[in-house]
C-alpha cells in the first residue's frame, strides 16, 4: 500500500489506519484499528463507509482476527462472521470476508504463516480496487467525451448522489473516478452534488473531495435534481452502487431511485459505476430481494454542522414527539439505468449482458 492518499493504510505495526469519515469535512482525523472488533465497530458506526472501502476494511478485519486468535480456525470463523454481518446492503463486505475465509480454510496454514497470508490477501483486495477504479475512470471519461462530441458541448454538468469517490473506493472511486479523469483530460466539468440526507455524504464527503481536487461543484438540496434536469442543466447522472443484482437492479444510497426516474423522464443518461465485487450474481431480482439497511432514527432527527463560532455542534431538527424512519438505500430498477460502468467496460443493466460480461465470475 502506498501512503496516506488512500482512505486506509497500514502503520508500521501493521495495524489498519483509516480516515474518520464521521468528522469530515470539519476535522481530518485518523482512527487505528487493531482488532477484528475495531473493524466491526468502524463499519457499523460509519467511521468508514462506501461499498468498496467497507469491503477493504472487512478484508483487513479478517487478517486482524487471525492475528488476535493466532489463526485458530473456529475462533477466526466466529470473528469473520461478526465482520460479515456488520452492515447488510453493500455486498463487497460479504464478498471480501468470503474470499479471505476461503483462502484461510484452503491454505492448511496456521499461526503467523496464516496471518501473513491473510495480510497479503487483504492488501491484494485493496490494490485490485485501485486498478478497477482506474479502468472505470477511463471508460467513464470516454463516455463523457462521446456525449460532449455528439451534443457539441463545451462544458459538462454531472449530477451525483452520496459519495462514491476515493473515500468510498480506493483510489479514485467509482462515480467520481470518471470526473477526476475528465478533469485530467482538460474537460470543463461541473458537478451537482446532492447533499444526501440524512447523513449528508454528498455535502460532507463528496464536496470535500471535489474541493481537494479543485473540481468545480455546487451542493444542492436532495430535491433539486428534478428541476435541474427539466431545465437542461444536467448532462449525465452517475452514482456508485452497494449491490447490483443479476438483472441489473442496483441498490445505492436512499434517493438514487428518484434521480433515476427524473433522468428517465428528461432523457438524461443515468449510469451506475461499480467494480465486479459489487455484483451479487446470486440475487436474480434486485428490487425484490436486495436487503435494505434500516439505520437509527437519530440520523434523521439530528444534524451536525459548524455553528457561527466555528464549533461542531449537533442539532435536533424535528419535534421531540415525532418519530423518524431511516432506510439507508433504495433499489433503482434496471429499466431506468442507461448502463453499468465497470472495470471491463460498459454493460447493459440486464441479466443477459451481465451474464455475458462476467460469466467467468458467476
Ligand atoms: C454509500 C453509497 C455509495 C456506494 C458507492 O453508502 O451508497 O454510493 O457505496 O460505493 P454509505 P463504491 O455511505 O451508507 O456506506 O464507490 O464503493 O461503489
Amino acid at each position: 500500500m502506498q501512503g496516506k492518499y488512500r482512505a486506509l493504510w497500514l502503520d508500521d505495526d501493521k495495524n489498519l489506519v483509516v480516515l474518520d469519515q464521521r468528522v469530515l469535512p470539519f476535522e481530518e482525523k485518523i482512527v487505528v484499528l487493531t482488532t477484528a472488533q475495531d473493524s466491526v465497530e468502524a463499519i457499523k458506526n460509519m467511521t468508514v463507509r462506501g461499498a468498496g472501502v467497507i469491503g477493504n476494511v472487512a478484508g483487513f478485519g479478517v487478517y486482524l482476527a487471525c492475528r488476535q486468535t493466532n489463526g485458530v480456525m473456529n475462533e477466526l470463523a466466529i470473528l469473520a462472521e461478526e465482520i460479515r454481518e456488520s452492515r447488510p446492503t453493500a455486498v463487497n463486505l460479504m464478498w471480501a470476508v468470503d474470499r479471505m475465509m476461503n483462502l484461510a480454510m484452503n491454505s492448511k496454514l496456521y499461526g503467523q504463516e496464516l496471518t501473513d497470508l491473510l495480510l497479503e490477501e487483504a492488501i491484494k483486495i485493496t490494490d485490485e480496487d485501485c486498478v478497477r477504479s482506474e479502468k472505470i475512470a477511463e471508460y467513464g471519461a470516454d463516455i463523457i467525451e462521446e456525449i460532449m462530441l455528439s451534443r457539441g458541448l463545451d462544458k459538462f454538468n454531472v449530477l451525483t448522489h452520496c459519495n462514491a469517490g476515493w473515500l468510498a473506493i480506493v483510489d479514485s472511486g467509482t462515480a467520481l473516478a470518471p470526473i477526476y479523469e475528465a478533469k485530467k483530460r482538460g474537460i470543463d466539468i461541473h458537478v451537482w452534488v446532492d447533499e444526501t440526507r440524512p447523513r449528508n455524504q454528498g455535502a460532507n464527503l463528496t464536496a470535500w473531495e471535489l474541493n481537494k481536487a479543485g473540481i468545480d461543484h455546487t451542493v444542492i438540496a436532495d430535491n433539486t435534481g428534478g428541476h435541474l434536469m427539466q431545465h437542461h442543466m444536467v448532462d449525465m447522472v452517475i452514482t456508485g452502487a452497494d449491490r447490483v443484482a443479476r438483472n441489473g437492479d442496483s441498490a445505492n444510497k436512499i434517493g438514487t431511485y428518484l434521480k433515476a426516474l427524473s433522468a428517465k423522464d428528461n432523457g438524461i443518461p443515468f449510469y451506475i459505476a461499480l467494480p465486479a465485487s459489487t455484483f451479487d450474481f446470486n440475487t436474480l431480482d434486485g428490487v425484490q430481494d436486495i436487503p435494505i439497511e434500516i439505520r437509527s432514527e437519530n440520523e434523521v432527527k439530528y444534524m451536525r454542522g459548524l455553528d457561527k463560532d466555528g464549533n461542531v455542534q449537533e442539532f435536533q431538527i424535528i419535534p421531540s414527539e415525532s418519530s423518524a424512519l431511516n432506510y439507508g438505500f433504495d433499489v433503482t430498477p434496471s429499466w431506468l439505468i442507461t448502463g453499468l460502468l465497470t472495470e471491463r467496460g460498459l454493460c447493459d443493466a440486464s441479466t443477459e449482458s451481465i451474464t455475458e460480461m462476467f460469466k467467468d465470475l458467476i
